[in-house]
């Protein structure tokens, strides 16, 4: 795993350095925010997997070179936040260099003031990045009402960073900003007959749109950071418990469904229960490791709760179906999108591609962790399923280790298609979740135990304070 890492890395510094993400089928580089975005996303794993020369390098080109003033770039709020903000938050907790401080002050600078671009104090999805003289921007932007249209996880994935932000630099502006809007959020999905959001929010009132209903792209990350942050802060915050707690029984009773011997969340048209469709994304797979964190800290009748509302035996049962993803034929890589109803469950179709997303591996890792029933079975899932990573998402003639997107699933060996960029999350998330769940100690002795650290939405360790 390490070696793995350290060969990837090792190509992204030798052919992309100061690029956001390495394309390994050509030895090429993409950008898509210009800030050497891998680079930040993988601080925390270097430094996990005491992979010191790689990060000495790193840290060495972004005290000449990591600035987000001259960007000049509109990008997605979301993932700049959860990637760079998140990577460098952490970096500094790992290291106490002000080096990463100062750029996580930087980058926030310029990202809180969206917060003022709409009338409900939410950021847009899309926000400037680069060096904003005066506020004129933003005060356009809210007249012009850009703000339109956002959805739940974009909106409501960004406490733990700004709140972090507040913590490392002393200034309490970042933690106002982030508070005032996921309040509102919250309150939103209180204000629901069945305490879930749809996929769709209006930042210009905060009201819900359309009738979408799933725990999928969209909405995934809102749901993950509302006990997230309940943890992440004390315990203090109960309106996150609670809106947590109220939207899982909602999630177990309308879209989770037991066919075919397989638990799932599918998802269905709010009000049209004949409108379910029985389809599970890989994005998905973050839900069992999630209630798993949450039964460890108390909820749904704790880490022994047996009952059939109770957390834990439904964290198991989808942590099974996750794994049965990665087993629908001999090469082992799941899909983006996989259909469930009868015993045999497979991608759908044009959905038989593997990004080397981090959900089921961080399924694996939380349960392999909390399940007082583990024993060394996730260990073992987790290990087959590296197998089906190292041999099959290998790039042909490239060195051992070198990975990549793998599309055409479907057609199996032989057939299989590398194409595409190294997404950062693969460094940032699957590899450290793999790494994690290979580690012999237990999670007291561990590198980060869950009552002391959570994860941001991108596998970055927050400490945990006491509000
Ligand atoms: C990551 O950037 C984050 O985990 C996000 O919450 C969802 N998508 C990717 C990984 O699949």
């Amino acid at each position: 795993m390490r070696n793995v890492t350290k060969v990837i890395y090792g190509e992204y510094l030798n052919h992309c350095l100061g690029k956001d993400e390495l394309v390994p089928t050509e030895q090429s580089c993409e950008d898509w925010f210009n800030i050497g975005l891998t680079l930040i996303d993988s601080l925390d794993t270097l430094l996990l997997m005491d992979l010191k020369e790689e990060y000495d390098k790193s840290r060495e080109w972004a005290a000449e070179n990591l600035s987000f003033k001259g960007i000049g770039k509109t990008v997605s709020m979301f993932e700049i936040v959860i990637r760079a903000l998140g990577g460098l938050n952490s970096a500094y907790d790992l290291t106490d260099d002000d080096l990463w401080r100062d750029k996580a002050v930087e980058l926030g600078d310029i990202l809180v003031l969206w917060f003022n671009a709409t009338d409900t104090g939410c950021p847009p999805a899309s926000v400037y990045l680069g060096e904003m003289k005066d506020k004129k921007m933003i005060e356009d932007s809210k007249r012009r009402g850009t703000g339109g249209l956002s959805n739940p996880a974009e909106v409501g994935t960004l406490q733990l960073e700004f709140r972090t932000l507040s913590r490392i630099s002393g200034d309490p502006k970042y933690r106002q900003a982030v508070d005032r809007c996921e309040d509102m959020l919250v309150k939103e999905a209180m204000s629901s007959s069945d305490g879930l959001l749809t996929d769709a929010i209006n930042l210009r009132d905060g009201k819900q749109k359309g009738r979408r209903l799933t725990i999928a792209g969209r909405v995934d990350s809102f749901y993950e950071l509302l006990v997230k942050t309940w943890i992440a802060y004390g315990k203090t915050d109960s309106n996150y418990r609670k809106s947590f707690e109220r939207a899982v029984k909602s999630i177990f009773s309308l879209l989770t469904k037991n066919e075919g011997g397989h638990l799932y969340v599918g998802e269905m048209s709010r009000g049209h229960r004949n409108s379910f469709r029985r389809v599970m994304d890989h994005l998905s797979c973050f839900f069992p490791g999630n209630l798993a964190l949450a039964a460890l800290h108390g909820l749904g009748g704790g880490v022994h709760g047996n009952g059939r509302q109770d957390y834990m035996p439904m964290a198991r049962g989808l942590t099974e179906s996750c794994y049965a993803m990665t087993r629908w034929n001999e090469v082992g890589l799941a899909g983006e999108s996989t259909r469930f109803g009868d015993a045999r469950v497979k991608p759908i179709p044009y959905q038989d591609v593997n990004f080397i997303r981090p959900e089921i591996v961080e399924a694996l890792y939380y349960m392999d962790a909390i399940d007082p029933q583990a024993g060394k079975k996730y260990k073992e899932w987790g290990e087959n399923m590296w197998i089906s990573h190292r041999k099959y998402s290998q790039v042909e003639g490239k060195m051992d280790g070198l990975m990549s997107t793998t599309n055409n699933l479907h057609g199996g060996v032989g057939e299989l298609v590398h194409e595409g960029k190294l997404h950062s999350f693969a460094i940032a998330e699957t590899f450290k979740y793999f790494f994690m769940l290979f580690d012999e100690r237990n999670m007291e002795q561990s590198s980060f135990p869950l009552y002391k650290w959570v994860f941001n939405t991108e596998a970055h360790p927050v400490k945990v304070t006491s509000g």
